[in-house]
């Protein structure tokens, strides 16, 4: 892996409705995710913050994708600033806010990669478009607007369309999918590692199989939802599902991926401090993130 990390925190909280996620950067960094990273030899930058605009937009506000322009806005600001990192030459680690930020990090990334990889660990496919949505919250739509489906202001940033292909793409943890998630899982043949492949095959022959099912990528992101996890493992997030990926299992996952060296940038979403216990969740966060990072027990 680089020895340079760039930190970008993105103060989101508008591709949902429960407020809080916007502080998950404050409480990651509060948990000393700095100094975990410059513990195992490396550089860190901390970039800051990126700027998240407040207006009440003077637009009818579209049921089915709300806060759509604050969103593209956001996203295509955070594009410019992972894009820079990555020419620096430094790793990008981008810390949330909700998932919707996913969009604006992997558009900053792709321009650097012809067949970007991602592994998308979440209990949600986030593959809703507008059309199939329940909610109009633009963070379960994030990964199918980087697959090229959804708004072109959104699945437009940054000038690259589409930013993945369906078949560079793995999600795991998976348990919350909702009908138009479904379909579009079997009409784009995604892979997908539900709750129920994890338990039956173990969280070590999963990353195995991600690992040599994205051997022929030039790059691979990993987008982290904490919602992935097990509430009771890290219970601070907006849209708990039961049935999660354990504290450990997540750790091996993250060690494994540490050992495969493949994982190229990555992003750590949806800490709300609000919901959390004494800032369990961003600690459980910087834990995840240190042995991604290469922190071993011995
Ligand atoms: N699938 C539901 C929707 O589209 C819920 C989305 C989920 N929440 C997340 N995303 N945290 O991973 O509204
Ligand atoms: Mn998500
Ligand atoms: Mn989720
Ligand atoms: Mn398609």
């Amino acid at each position: 892996m680089k020895k340079n990390i760039s930190l970008i925190g993105v103060p989101m909280d508008l591709g949902q409705t429960r407020r809080g996620v916007d502080m998950g950067p404050s409480a990651i960094r509060y948990a000393d995710v700095t100094k975990e990273l410059m513990q195992l030899g490396y550089t860190v930058e901390d970039l800051g913050d990126i700027e998240i605009s407040r207006f009440e937009p003077s637009l009818e506000q579209e049921e089915n994708l709300k806060n759509l322009v604050q969103v593209t806005d956001a996203c295509s600001l955070l594009a410019t600033k992972v894009d820079a990192a990555i020419q620096d030459n430094s790793f990008p680690l981008v810390l949330g806010g909700d998932h919707s930020i996913a969009i604006g990090t992997i558009a900053g990334v792709a321009k650097h990669y012809e067949n970007l990889g991602v592994i998308w660990f979440d209990a949600h496919g986030d593959l809703n478009t507008p059309e199939t949505t329940p909610s109009g919250n633009i963070h379960g739509m994030s990964l199918a607007i980087n697959l090229g489906h959804g708004h072109p202001l959104l699945t437009k940033i940054h000038h690259k369309y589409p930013k993945i292909k369906p078949e560079h793409v793995v999600i795991i943890g998976a348990r919350s999918l909702d009908e138009g998630e479904r379909v579009f899982i079997k009409e784009h043949g995604i892979k997908v590692y539900t709750m129920h492949e994890i338990d039956r095959l173990g969280m070590s022959r999963v990353i195995d199989e991600t690992m040599a099912y994205l051997k022929h990528t030039d790059g691979v992101h990993l987008s982290l939802d904490l919602d992935g996890l097990e509430p009771h493992d890290a219970p601070g997030v907006g849209t708990p599902v039961p049935g999660g990926i354990t504290y450990r299992e997540g750790h091996l996952a993250m060690e494994m991926l540490a050992a495969s060296r493949m994982v190229t940038s990555a992003e750590f979403v949806e800490v709300n401090p609000i919901l959390d216990e004494r800032n369990r969740t961003a600690v459980v966060a910087v834990g995840l993130i240190a042995s991604l990072f290469g922190q071993k027990i011995l």
